[in-house]
This record gives structure tokens, C-alpha cells and sequence, in this order.
């Protein structure tokens, strides 16, 4: 896409920063971010550093914690004052960084206000932290979501949304197509339910040109903490060759896609006729956590041992995207495969 005001939320996280890099050449960039898990590192190189001044003094969030950067506007701090006012930065030619939350409709009205489109990638992915509170989980991924697409509606905008394999839970075919039974197993995986339901139903109700991408296992550069797959917990241990901790048996398969992938799944949604509808996006291969390990290990040329542990309580035992429909109505096909995209990430990271 091209000359067009786009929002991306989450953009200085993992998959919003690399969306960022490729909007910037040719589109106006709004970028809102409260930084709990995002870095300003991620995003394009400071051409022009122009603060704007706010009326009132802003958090600062970078060093905050998921639960101090609270997706509603009560629990902020004082970036949501009665006027509104966030911090905004523009760090780039055509990237402007609203430092704020997308559950404060302040920020998110001001950082919305005349976009054409909406990339909606902000959210607590942690799976477990939505196991241990439900709620706050909730008040991210599902209201203050809720408030992205409403905001989408006020603008008439297009919106993509960062939807997840999540939703099928334990699935009940193999490779699992968007037809297959949605049954999540976990808050996250029910609050990205909710919000690819919502989003699909925006579409209809409203006339609103909606996009759901339910990603499969995303990797690549900037996937870091916590929270970050196993790939990114596999290459830090080959590189300090510590042990390679494989939970359970190690035969359990995921579908892992890269993020330039996402990216090119995103853009490709941004133009689209055929709306009011869910994706998945995968590469449509399963690869075994057995087979990462080894693959990772030789990539790094480590020696760390590969060791096993107890199977994660609830965990899928097997994982794959039939991207059918993602290739025949999106034109999506996915470019990078596992090897070479474990080599990639050894050789830049
Ligand atoms: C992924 C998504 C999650 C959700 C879910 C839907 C990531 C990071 N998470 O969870 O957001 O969409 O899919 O089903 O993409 N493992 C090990 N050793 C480790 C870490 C993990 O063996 O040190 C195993 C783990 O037990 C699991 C597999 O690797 O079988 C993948 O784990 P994950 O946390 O990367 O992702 P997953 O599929 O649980």
C-alpha cells in the first residue's frame, strides 16, 4: 500500500515494528504504543526528532510494567488527563509515536484521527499471565480492542487484526482450516476469539472492511522476554550453550512462520476485497519441537545439550495451518521456511 495514514497499535513490538518498517517508505505512520514490551530501538532510524509538547507531564512508560501501563484509562497514569494529551515523537520522516495505551480513548482517538486503515497488533500475549489474570488480559485484548474497532467505525477505516491459532484450541483436524472448531484453551486464547468474532461481525454490521489474521507460531528478530516463543528460548540457550529444555517428549509440531511473513499476510489484508473474514496464517508445514532443537543447535554450531523436561500442563499436542484459504483470497503464500529462517535470525541477531 501506498500514500495512505495508517495506525498501527503494538507498533514497536515484535510484529508491529517490522509492519512499521515496511509502512514507512510510502505511508504516513502513527504508531501507538505504551512501551510495557515495545522499544523505540525497533523503530525506524531518527531522521527528525520533533517532540510535541504535551500539555501535562507524561509517564514514562518504557520501564513499565504490564500491569502499571493498564489498558484502561482509569488505571493510567497522568498521559490521560481531561485533556488527553499523550507524548508523541516523530522519529521518522513519516513515523509519529504516540506514547500512550489503546484502552485510553484519548490517545487512541488522537493517534486514529484521520487514518484510512488500522493495524491492530497491540496486546498481552502472554498465555499463561492470562491464566494467572484473566481480567487484565482481558481489558487488552478484548475491551480496549473493542475500542480499536469502534474507533475504526468512528474514522471509517479498515482494520486488520492480530487474531491467533489460539482460537481453536486443541484442534480437532489436522491441517486446521478456518472451518475447523474454535474451543480455546486458555483467557487469551478466548479473548482472541471474542475479538476475531467482533471483528468479523464489524464488517457486516457496520459495512466496515474488517480483516482477522489468526497467526500461527510467529518468530523472527525482536521476539524477545519472557513471553517470547520457543525458538527465541532455544537460540539464547544454544548460544549460551546452556541446555536445550525440551518440554515433554519433544514429538509435539508447530507451524512456525516468520514474521516477514506476517508482515507480507498484513499488507496483502490491507488491500483485499474479500473482507468480514479470518485467515489463518502459517506456512502450512509442522515442524516437531525435537527437530527446532536440532535445527537451532546446528544453526548457532553450539554444543549445548538437548534435555527434556515435563510436558507443559494443557499444552497442543499438534499445531498446522491449512493456508487454502489465506493463498487463494489473500494471494498469500508463505516465502521464508524454517531453515533458512533460523539462519537468518543466527546470522542478524
Ligand atoms: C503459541 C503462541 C500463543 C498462542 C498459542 C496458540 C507463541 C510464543 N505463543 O503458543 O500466543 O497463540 O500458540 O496455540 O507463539 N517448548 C519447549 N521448551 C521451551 C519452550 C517451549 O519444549 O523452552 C515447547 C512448548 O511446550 C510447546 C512448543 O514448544 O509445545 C511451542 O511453545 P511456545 O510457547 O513457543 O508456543 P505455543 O504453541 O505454546
Amino acid at each position: 500500500i501506498r500514500d495512505s495514514t495508517v495506525l498501527v497499535t503494538g507498533g514497536a513490538g515484535f510484529i508491529g515494528s517490522h509492519l512499521v518498517g515496511a509502512l514507512a517508505p510510502h505511508n504516513e505512520v502513527r504508531v501507538l504504543d505504551n512501551f510495557s514490551t515495545g522499544s523505540r530501538e525497533y523503530l525506524p532510524p531518527v531522521s527528525t526528532a520533533v517532540s510535541v509538547p504535551a500539555s501535562t507531564p507524561t509517564s514514562t512508560s518504557t520501564s513499565a510494567s504490564e500491569s502499571e501501563s493498564s489498558a484502561t484509562s482509569t488505571g493510567t497514569t497522568d498521559s490521560t488527563d481531561s485533556m488527553g494529551s499523550t507524548d508523541s515523537t516523530t522519529i521518522h520522516d513519516n513515523v509519529t509515536v504516540i506514547d500512550g495505551d489503546i484502552g485510553d480513548p484519548m490517545a487512541l482517538q488522537r493517534a486514529a484521527r484521520g487514518v484510512d486503515l488500522i493495524f491492530h497488533q497491540a496486546a498481552l500475549v502472554s498465555v499463561s499471565r492470562s491464566v494467572d489474570a484473566p481480567r487484565r488480559s482481558n481489558e487488552t485484548n478484548l475491551d480496549a480492542s473493542l475500542l480499536v474497532l469502534e474507533q475504526a467505525r468512528q474514522e471509517d477505516a479498515r482494520v486488520v487484526v492480530a487474531s491467533s491459532a489460539a482460537v481453536y484450541g486443541h484442534p480437532d483436524e489436522l491441517p486446521i482450516s478456518e472451518t475447523a472448531s474454535t474451543d480455546p484453551n486458555s483467557p487469551y486464547g478466548i479473548q482472541k476469539l471474542a475479538l476475531d468474532q467482533y471483528t468479523r461481525r464489524y464488517a457486516e454490521l457496520y459495512d466496515l472492511p474488517t480483516v482477522a489474521l489468526r497467526y500461527f507460531n510467529a518468530y523472527g528478530p525482536r521476539q524477545q522476554g519472557p513471553y517470547s516463543g520457543v525458538i527465541s528460548t532455544f537460540l539464547d540457550q544454544a548460544r549460551a550453550d546452556d541446555p536445550i529444555t525440551i518440554d515433554g517428549d519433544g514429538e509435539q509440531t508447530r507451524d512456525f512462520v516468520h514474521v516477514s511473513d506476517i508482515v507480507r499476510a498484513n499488507l496483502q489484508a490491507a488491500t483485499t476485497d474479500a473482507v468480514g473474514t479470518a485467515y489463518n496464517i502459517g506456512t502450512g508445514e509442522r515442524t516437531s519441537i525435537r527437530e527446532l532443537a536440532e535445527l537451532v543447535r546446528d544453526a548457532v554450531g553450539s554444543t549445548a545439550p538437548i534435555v527434556h523436561r515435563e510436558p507443559r500442563p494443557g499444552d497442543i499436542r499438534h499445531s498446522g495451518a491449512d493456508i487454502t484459504k489465506a493463498r487463494r483470497e489473500l494471494e498469500f503464500e508463505a516465502q521464508v521456511g524454517l531453515e533458512s529462517g533460523i539462519r537468518s535470525l543466527v546470522q542478524e541477531t
